[in-house]
């Protein structure tokens, strides 16, 4: 017997995280036997996460969809009928021109996010064929809105040090971030540079496993970040600790905001954080003191309807201890910014009608059940995103969801809590059966993925089904026709010829290197090194009339949650719901091996409230609040401070006995700026199950923000 030769093929880890791996598939007659590390790149070396090793059991799961299907029972009973897939882009073709033809193409909606990364399977397919047809457009604000827009209007991009140059940094704060589960491969580069004498500061309300291994963890209520950043400023400033000489030629509006400063006394913000006033300015003290300091946080700090606010006011701390523009130093919040798709070659929108109307992803429920009236939305297409898993306040998405008159397709790998309801389900590729080129946002490489198999079944790529839907609908612009390789090279000769860091990056070294770096960016490199801000200024912008205009004051402040500040019940706890270690947002949640290691939907309740509320560790508790309630198993942690609880997001709802997951008591609002998501700023109840109907009474008056 003859073995046939293994080949290996070079990919990129698709998913919704900063390290953006580069990868390798080993594959033997046509299957995937290996998925493995690129030991070679400069952030990968050469290990996966504990969620993409498995990656395999994605790809080959059982349950992967492998033919369209139409519902045949009503919505959300999960009887289906397979077709062909010439019948199902006729039908979703003659469906949709249907609506055009009577409530016009806004009336089509289409939905997607994180399912990829890619430039052709995420970007690119979420603009074209929707921009010839006129839909709706949807303002993707669920996840880094108002920290983007905050750090475009201080900084004027969103540039950050390279991952490898945190060994310069005397001293590195870890600001409302895990980035042991969320961005695992920066946590080597921080242990060796703590290992030289780095000192690590975490401040988040729950011990975390980043905060585990820091030196210090510092735990203020929730949403007080602004005011804990303000105060600490409070005493920069008194203590002439401030850098004056950088301030003065690269910041715009310091003394104004000096000024604003003196109303966040140690005492004053000791009584909103919860942190003691020693405390407070002992840190103060320590950052502006310990050169360079770098500031890293990503979205968990801005995820509160405060969080426009408190991301300026994190800024702010590094521009007026003069961190900025130094080799160790500064703020680490994505590296998203260096290149930026040349948006005319991405979408064609020059060639097509204005778009008619934007509707906020985070409000999916409210427009599906009225917000959105004229017209109406008649029909949802969703590929690359699970919001009846991910999006918050779940039972209004449900409630749209299963409207008779709105026509919804889910192109997804999986039968998703989503898909469930809806009337046509295309199956889709993973990574490993697909082209794609992508960028990391923690990291300065671009990473080419070959198709590695055939696809499996009759999956296809989110570009192919763009390329069917449009030749459907009669569309024939050549930009809706092209091959993967075709739109990478347009998008990338058009960016290239404004952007210098892609100088002599070509289709054909991706294809043949995989991982090309970003020109002139290499270890020792500094992010505005050269003291020029791409801001309207050129400055630093701490007081920003760009933010009076999006309806903020010109100055960070420092203003509670509105939903916490209409607090009605002190037996509510805060509940934050932030990153699950094995799980990639919903992606990955349905792998047995990760689920197991993930253990059964929980929520992590300090032993004093567990206590008061007769709560016992592992048992079954429900959680609610007015959008909704779920059931979870409590973890009686002091991990968590009083007043606060945790639900991490992922676990899907069709998995739960009471099919639902947390998401069923996020809140919908919006946060300060950039129409943001506010997954944290939500309060709850919390009763063990046997009680769970009985009305209480009054608690001991827990911990909350704002008091
Ligand atoms: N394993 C894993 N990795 C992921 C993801 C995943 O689902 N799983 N998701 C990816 C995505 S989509 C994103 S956007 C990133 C998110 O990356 P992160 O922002 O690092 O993740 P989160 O867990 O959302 O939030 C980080 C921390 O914010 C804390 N936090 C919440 N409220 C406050 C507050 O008011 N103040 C302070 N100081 N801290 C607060 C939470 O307790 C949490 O520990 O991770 C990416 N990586
Ligand atoms: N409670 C709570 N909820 C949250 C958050 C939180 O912190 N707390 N964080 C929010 C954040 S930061 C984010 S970014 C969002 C993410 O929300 P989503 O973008 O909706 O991400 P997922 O839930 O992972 O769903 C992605 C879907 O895309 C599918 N997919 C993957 N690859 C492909 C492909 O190539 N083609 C197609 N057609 N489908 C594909 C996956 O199988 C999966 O079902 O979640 C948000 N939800
Ligand atoms: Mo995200």
């Amino acid at each position: 017997m003859t073995t046939s030769p293994t080949i290996h093929i070079r990919g990129a880890c698709p998913h919704d995280c900063p390290d953006t791996c580069a990868t390798w598939v080993d594959v033997r007659d046509g299957v995937a036997v290996g998925f493995r590390a690129d030991d070679a790149h400069p952030i990968t070396q050469g290990w996966l996460c504990a969620k993409v090793r498995p990656y395999l059991d994605r790809v080959y799961h059982p349950d992967r969809l492998q033919h369209p299907l139409r519902r045949v029972g009503p919505k959300g009973a999960g009887r289906w009928e397979r077709i062909g897939w010439d019948e199902a882009l006729a039908e979703i073709a003659t469906r949709w021109q249907q609506i055009i033809d009577t409530d016009g193409p806004a009336a089509i909606l289409p939905y997607s996010y994180s399912g990829t990364l890619g430039l052709v399977q995420n970007v690119v397919t979420a603009a074209r064929l929707f921009n010839r047809i006129g839909a709706s457009g949807l303002e993707r604000s669920i996840c880094d809105a108002a920290a983007s827009a905050a750090i475009a209007a201080t900084l004027g991009a969103k540039w950050a040090p390279l991952a490898q140059d945190v060994e310069h940094a005397n001293l590195v704060i870890i600001w409302g971030h895990n980035p042991a589960s969320t961005n695992p491969h920066f946590m080597p580069f921080l242990r060796r540079a703590q290992r030289a004498g780095t000192k690590v500061i975490v401040i988040d309300p729950r011990r975390t496993t980043t905060a585990r291994s820091a030196d210090l963890l510092l735990q203020p209520k929730p949403a007080t970040d602004g005011a804990l950043a303000l105060g600490m400023m409070n005493i920069i400033f008194a203590e002439g600790l401030h850098d004056e000489a950088w301030l003065e030629t690269h910041a715009l509006g310091w003394r104004e905001l000096r000024e604003r400063t003196t109303e966040y006394s140690p005492e004053r913000v000791a009584g909103i954080t919860g942190l003691a006033e020693e405390v407070i300015v002992a840190l103060a003290r320590e950052y502006a003191t310990t050169k360079p300091a770098l500031l890293k946080f990503s979205d968990g700090v801005q995820r509160h309807g405060n969080g426009g606010q408190t991301v300026r006011a994190l800024l702010s701390l590094a521009a007026i201890t003069g961190n900025i523009g130094m080799l160790g130093g500064g703020i680490f919040y994505s590296t998203s910014g260096y290149v930026v798709w040349d948006s005319e070659a991405v979408g064609h929108a020059s060639e097509c009608p204005p778009v008619p109307r934007i509707i906020n992803m985070n409000r999916l429920g409210a427009a599906l059940t009225g917000e959105a009236s004229d017209p109406p939305i008649r029909a949802l297409y969703v590929f690359n995103g699970n919001p009846a898993a991910s999006t918050p306040n779940s039972s209004k998405i449900i409630e749209g969801l299963q409207r008779e008159d709105l026509f919804v397709v889910v192109h997804d790998l999986f039968m998703t809590d989503t898909a469930d309801y809806a009337d046509i389900v295309l199956p889709a590729t993973s990574q490993l059966e697909q082209v794609d080129l992508h960028k990391g946002y923690g990291h300065h490489f671009l990473q080419y993925n070959h198709q590695a198999i055939e696809p499996l079944g009759e999956a296809r790529s989110n570009w192919d089904v763009m390329r069917a839907l449009a030749e459907a609908l009669g569309y024939e612009d050549t930009w809706l026709r092209q091959s993967v390789e075709e739109v990478i090279d347009e998008v990338l000769f058009a960016t290239r010829e404004h952007n210098p860091l892609l100088t002599g990056v070509t289709l054909e070294r991706l294809q043949s290197e995989g991982t090309i770096p970003y020109a002139s960016i290499e270890p020792g490199w500094v992010p505005f090194g050269d003291g020029v801000f791409p801001t309207p200024s050129g400055k630093v912008e701490l007081a920003s009339d760009a933010m009076v205009m999006a309806g903020l004051d010109r100055l960070p402040e420092y203003l509670p949650p509105a939903e916490f500040a209409g607090r009605i019940d002190d037996d509510q706890l805060v509940l934050l719901s932030g990153a699950a270690h094995h799980y990639v947002s919903s992606s990955l949640a349905n792998l047995a091996v990760l689920m197991r290691k993930e253990g059964e939907p929980y929520l992590e309740i300090n032993p004093a409230d567990a206590a008061a509320r007769g709560v016992a560790d592992g048992g079954p508790v429900l959680v609610s609040n007015d959008r909704g309630s779920v059931r979870l198993r409590a973890i009686v942690t002091d991990d968590v401070p009083l007043g606060v609880v945790v639900s991490p997001k992922g676990p899907w709802a069709r998995n739960a006995a009471d099919g639902r997951n947390v998401n069923w008591l996020t809140s919908d609002a919006l946060a300060d700026l950039g129409g943001q998501s506010t997954f944290h700023s939500n309060l709850v109840t919390v009763h063990p199950v046997e009680t769970a109907e009985a009305t209480t009474g009054r608690r001991e008056l827990a911990a909350m923000p704002g008091d």
